[in-house]
């Protein structure tokens, strides 16, 4: 490990993922009329979390970072996709997001409709391109791909979204918010992780293994993220409106510990992706 304190490394991460993503859109900067609604969603102030943690795996494993770089750039994109469209007037109708108007205020629904579309068909021309098949031999890179189709899809993420939409007139249990969550949320988080142990061509015991680190950190994700919302938030399946505060902060120390105590037992020390995880208390 480099000798950064977190916050350099984050901050040297996050410059390397938007130069990355920067240059995955070049063609498209020059070809593209949705460029403009394309790169005011995926620049207006992400944290990249997610392709942090997908570096930040393969790094402990070794695997060189240009070659990770191309997984945890499509990983973004979806990511970014997915935010644009839940922020939709048939989704959340949100106005902002990260405190800017979202990207159908200033382009119209239309585009950003088309901008998500455009986000989440990058993603898997990113694992497909020329450069991807240079870096990474055939078998990894459909396992990437299939990694982050499912657990982005229709029985990941979309499926998390979908079933949350049908939810909103019902009484929420706690088996059915844990579901929601787990696929709204914990999907992407999973397939970081996952996805990093799949570069690293680790076996699939350690896949699924890193795939529930993932997870179980996920879950604690969705739950501090609704603890910093909940006064503000009218959302019925806020995990603070149905389990009250004292509750909801016991569980995101729990599955932070759970996280912790998975990637400790790893024979691959992580020290990055530990600090990582201490995180979301500090918040
Ligand atoms: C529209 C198919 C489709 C899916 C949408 C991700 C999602 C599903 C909806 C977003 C709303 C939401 C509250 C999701 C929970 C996960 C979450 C807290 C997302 C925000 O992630 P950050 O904080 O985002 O990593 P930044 O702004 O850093 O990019």
């Amino acid at each position: 490990m480099e000798n950064l304190s977190l916050h350099q490394y984050l901050d040297q991460k996050k410059k390397q993922i938007d130069q990355a993503l920067n240059d995955s859109l070049s063609e498209i900067k020059e070809k593209s009329s949705l460029y403009a609604a394309m790169s005011y969603g995926i620049f207006s102030g992400g944290k990249r979390i997610r392709p942090m943690l997908l570096l930040a795996v393969s790094e402990g494993f070794g695997v060189n970072p240009e070659k990770a770089m191309i997984p945890a750039c499509a990983l973004e994109c979806i990511h970014t996709y997915s935010l644009i469209h839940d922020d939709l007037p048939c989704m959340d109708n949100s106005g902002t997001r990260r405190g800017k108007p979202t990207v159908h205020q200033l382009y119209g629904e239309d585009m950003a409709l088309l901008a998500g579309d455009a986000l989440l068909t990058h993603a898997f021309s990113l694992l497909s391109s020329p450069k991807a098949c240079e870096l990474i031999s055939t078998p990894i890179l459909v396992r990437l791909i299939s990694e982050l189709s499912h657990k982005s899809g229709v029985l990941g993420m979309v499926e998390g979204q979908a079933f949350e939409l049908l939810q909103q007139q019902n009484t929420l249990s706690e088996d059915i918010l844990h579901y929601i969550d787990e696929h709204k949320t914990a999907a992407l988080f999973s397939a970081a992780l996952s996805m990093g142990a799949i570069l690293a061509e680790t076996d699939p015991d350690t896949i699924e293994t890193y795939s529930n680190i993932g997870r179980q950190f996920g879950h604690a994700f969705q739950i501090a993220d609704d603890l910093q919302d909940y006064e503000t938030d009218q959302n019925l399946t806020n995990y603070v409106h149905l389990h009250g505060l004292e509750y909801s902060r016991q569980k995101l120390h729990d599955y932070v510990n759970e996280a912790k105590a998975l990637i400790s037992a790893q024979p691959i020390p992580h020290p990055r992706i530990l600090e990582l995880f201490s995180l979301l208390e500090r918040e």
